[in-house]
């Protein structure tokens, strides 16, 4: 079995951009530069042939490109944050996107679990004891005015999650382009 998850992979000007921005944030594990990105839908464990069976659902998946914009930071965890990310300035075109992906996968075979998709890049990993709270917070109410893009989403890409000491590996299995 394998551990996928379907991404938007972010350029590179972003990355850098959303790295400095991580380096100001009091936290510790900050994701590193390579693994920014936007996660779609996450898969979990997958087999090879429920693989295939993705794939052909996803070479059906037709949607113009659109422009997405980073803006502002938020954290999941409420009270308790285990991560902060990057928000995406609203865009219905990248919900759409995501609906018809997590269908593409529903149709596969694959189990996707039904949560809300709050699209996001996730910029630190942390333990809610390992952070100073408050001061987390005043970094975030701090760079409120951080913004990366907007740029174009041409494509998205699926990856195999490989999980060991220190940050995961992504691989990329397949990327998918969008009409330009
Ligand atoms: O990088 P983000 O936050 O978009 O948190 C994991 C990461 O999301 C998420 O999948 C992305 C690639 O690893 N993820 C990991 N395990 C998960 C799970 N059990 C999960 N998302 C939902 N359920």
């Amino acid at each position: 079995m394998m551990r996928v998850f379907l991404a938007i992979p972010l350029p590179e000007t972003v990355r850098d951009q959303l790295s400095i921005v991580a380096q100001m944030l009091p936290v510790p594990r900050r994701v590193p530069p390579e693994n920014l990105h936007l996660t779609l839908t996450f898969l979990g464990d997958a087999s090879a042939r429920d693989l295939e069976a993705l794939h052909s659902a996803l070479e059906g998946v037709q949607v113009p490109s659109f422009p997405i914009a980073l803006r502002g930071l938020d954290v999941f965890g409420r009270d308790k944050p285990k991560s902060v990310h990057a928000t995406i300035a609203p865009q219905p075109a990248l919900t759409r996107l995501a609906g018809k992906v997590e269908t593409a996968a529903r149709r596969a075979g694959i189990e996707v679990a039904a949560r809300k998709f709050v699209p996001h890049v996730t910029l630190a990993r942390f333990r809610p004891a390992e952070v100073d709270v408050p001061r987390l917070e005043r970094a975030i109410i701090d760079l409120a005015g951080v913004s990366a893009g907007p740029f174009d989403v041409t494509g998205f890409t699926l990856y195999q999650s490989h999980l060991g000491d220190g940050p995961p590996v992504y691989e990329v299995l397949a990327e998918y382009e969008l009409r330009s």
